[in-house]
């Protein structure tokens, strides 16, 4: 038989390239080969029938084919929980005093030094489970509850593996400064230096991770401490990442955004002003409602002045056990609509193209374009505005990576 024109071929589906806005296309076809986008648009408009087209003709039954979720900030690799302290804080402790009282960060610190590389894996790869089931193929994981070379890198090579084990995408993010450790309290510069001289090198050197963070907070990293790490990150070609103006504002957001960051994160304590200059450049802001919501935190970021500056806005869960133990990009999505008043077409747009951007992946993955991959979720639902409005449920049909089948619920074909 004649080589078919492509592996497999979506029909009967609303399709939302998430190019444009919503970017729909009613009635349409998704024909993939060899891991990529090969064809695209209204059904009665595709070059030849799907069946001569492809082996595999999938019918959506009318449902929705999105990009696949892609979530931008995750901790998602962590020991232990933090029950506890959850009950505190409802009791009225607060997360700063609760960090100061040496719980918090160093209480995931402490169980996730003690645990195995493999628990870890275990234990981090039931929670990415979770998240491919709520429609995310792409995510990215940070260090950060390691804070010494040791754990740092056990905790990025469990990102690794839980990429070749579940067949998701994961950019690994360094963040040794998250929190000064027990063991420099007195004397957090020289853990400063302990990042910059020792950890990146080595962290780089490994290729283990793409980006680095700081937790630039008054309980964590000072400006200058932060702008001494992301020097050091740029030296050896990494790129930067910032916990920026969550509590307070301490100017992280201007200085990321002048060393031209691939995002800066939460932003609630966002000057207006600042937002002009996010507007000129790359740097991606990046809102977590999902740490505002479960911290009852009352400041919201300056999204009216984002929408005037026109800058790209993304949307992550921030997944982590303090702030926010939460998997699911569509309800992160609700939380940015409800709470933070972003349109359901924006915060689509958040958890899509604009988060590929803060990865810097753009170029491969976040819209359905032909030559992109062909990294897709398959919905039972009628239009990508669902996923914002519902609240909780997220009805995945089929999640889809490279043209691969990752999970599917009772779609022929797959
Ligand atoms: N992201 C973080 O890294 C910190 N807050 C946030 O929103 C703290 C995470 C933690 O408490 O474990
Ligand atoms: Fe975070």
């Amino acid at each position: 038989m004649a080589q078919r024109l492509w592996d497999k071929v979506w029909i009967n589906a609303t399709v939302a390239t998430a190019n444009g806005g919503y970017g729909i296309i009613e009635s349409g076809a998704i024909a993939a080969k060899d891991g990529r986008i090969a064809w695209l648009g209204p059904l009665t408009e595709i070059p030849t029938s799907p069946a001569a087209g492809a082996s595999t003709v999938i019918d959506c039954r009318g449902g929705c084919i999105t990009p696949g979720l892609i979530d931008c900030h995750t901790h998602v690799v962590y020991a232990g929980d933090r029950l506890r302290e959850f009950e505190q804080r409802l009791k009225g402790a607060t997360y700063q005093e609760i960090a100061e009282a040496g719980g918090g960060i160093k209480a995931t610190v402490q169980a996730t030094r003690a645990a195995s590389e493999d628990d870890l894996l275990a234990a981090s790869r039931e929670r990415v489970k979770a998240m491919m089931a709520s429609g995310t193929t792409t995510l990215e994981v940070k260090s950060g509850y390691g804070l010494d070379i040791e754990n740092e890198l056990k905790m990025l090579r469990v990102a690794q593996r839980l990429e070749a084990d579940l067949g998701v995408t994961i950019k690994r993010t360094y963040l040794g400064a998250h929190t000064i450790p027990v063991e420099f309290k007195e004397r957090p510069d020289d853990y400063v230096d302990l990042i910059c001289r020792d950890m990146i090198p080595k962290v780089a050197q490994l290729g283990l991770a793409d980006a680095v963070d700081v937790y630039c907070e008054t309980i964590a990293f000072s400006l200058a401490q932060t702008e001494r790490i992301f020097n050091a990150a740029l030296a050896c070609g990494l790129s930067l990442k910032c916990h920026a103006e969550q509590l307070s504002d301490l100017g992280a957001s201007a200085l990321a955004a002048r060393l031209d960051a691939l995002s800066v994160d939460h932003l609630e304590y966002l000057p207006a002003k600042v937002v002009a200059k996010l507007a000129e450049g790359p740097t991606v802001p990046v809102l977590l409602p999902g740490s505002f919501y479960f911290l009852r935190e009352t400041k919201i970021p300056p999204v009216a002045s984002m929408r005037a500056h026109k800058v790209a806005v993304a949307i992550a869960t921030d997944c982590n056990p303090g702030t926010s133990p939460l998997l699911s990009l569509p309800l992160a999505m609700n939380m940015a609509c409800t709470l933070f008043k972003l349109t359901p077409e924006e915060a689509f747009l958040g958890v899509t193209k604009h988060a590929a951007k803060a990865l810097g992946i753009e170029k491969e993955r976040g819209t359905l374009e032909i030559g992109k991959r062909a990294d897709m979720a398959v919905w039972n639902l009628t239009h990508p505005a669902a996923l914002s409005y519902q609240i909780g449920h997220a009805p995945l049909l089929q999640l889809v990576k490279d043209g691969k089948c990752l999970l599917s619920n009772g779609l022929a074909g797959g």
